[in-house]
């Protein structure tokens, strides 16, 4: 049960981050409505707010799910891949801090972001990306090997064209992955029920599963059909702006 999420609000600064999508510039005013209601559907699904302020010496900083990985036997604290990016983890370790303060860290020469890890109960699958690197990989393979979790690395380089391994696929419990078919074949998840996402609907695979819930992008019924009948309750939510910078629903908070 997640009793608790870090969330940090845009700053005006939101649409100078790094992103690789050609959609558009993010509209500030309207970032900032989505990420309010994202706040509010994360409560009303039972998670106590820990609301950050905007840095806007980091634009990409809303998406907090990068600079560190929380797990219920210990949080760690990444190295983003981006270069823009680094300082973010300094920003946030004092509020991890609060509530785990024996932190672990990826060091150098290894990076790695927080959207390449996907929890799948006593598994983690980490992604091998442009931003998280072999080395990145496998100290946090050590680090959850040392906390009883095991783990398994996918490359997603030159997959399906997915900044992170996340932006791919979401774990919904019941050994059951959501997962966009250029993903689907991997080893690893052969012993897991896959829900397939339809080629055009590939960004709504960044679903979040909380508390017996899935919130999901608007705008993309297919999926969202998919998981009510599989007898989930989905909340569906507006995230044009964040996709606009390469975002997705798990990237705007941190759960534990
Ligand atoms: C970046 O490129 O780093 C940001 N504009 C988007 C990060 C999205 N984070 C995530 O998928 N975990």
């Amino acid at each position: 049960m997640l009793t608790r999420a870090i969330v940090r609000k845009p700053g005006r600064n939101f649409s100078s981050g790094v992103t690789s999508v050609d959609l558009g510039k993010p509209d500030y005013a309207l970032a900032l409505q989505q990420h309010e209601a994202y706040c509010r559907t994360l409560e009303s699904c039972g998670l106590d707010l820990i609301r950050l302020p905007a840095d806007e010496r980091y634009p990409d900083s809303t998406f907090v799910e990068d600079p560190a990985i929380i797990t219920e036997r210990g949080a760690v604290i990444t190295r983003p891949g981006a270069p823009s990016r680094i300082g973010e983890i300094e920003d946030i370790e004092p509020t991890l801090r609060e509530y785990f303060p024996d932190l672990k860290r990826i060091n150098p020469p290894g990076t790695l972001d927080g959207g390449d890890i996907c929890e799948a109960g006593e598994h983690f699958f980490i992604g091998v990306s442009e931003r998280t690197n072999e080395s990145g990989a496998s100290q946090l393979a050590e680090i959850l090997g040392a906390f009883g979790y095991s783990s398994s690395l996918i490359d997603i380089r030159g997959l399906g064209n997915i900044l992170h391994l996340k932006s791919g696929m979401a774990y919904v419990g019941d050994r059951r992955l959501v997962v966009i078919e250029a993903l689907s074949k991997q080893k690893v998840f052969s012993t897991y029920e896959l829900v397939h996402v339809n080629f055009v609907e590939d960004y709504a695979a960044n679903c979040l599963f909380i508390n017996d819930r899935i919130l999901i992008a608007a705008g993309f019924p297919g999926l969202k059909r998919q998981l009510e009948d599989l007898g989930y309750s989905t909340i569906a939510l507006e995230m044009s702006e964040f996709q606009k910078m390469d975002g997705g629903l798990s990237c705007l908070s941190l759960r534990f």
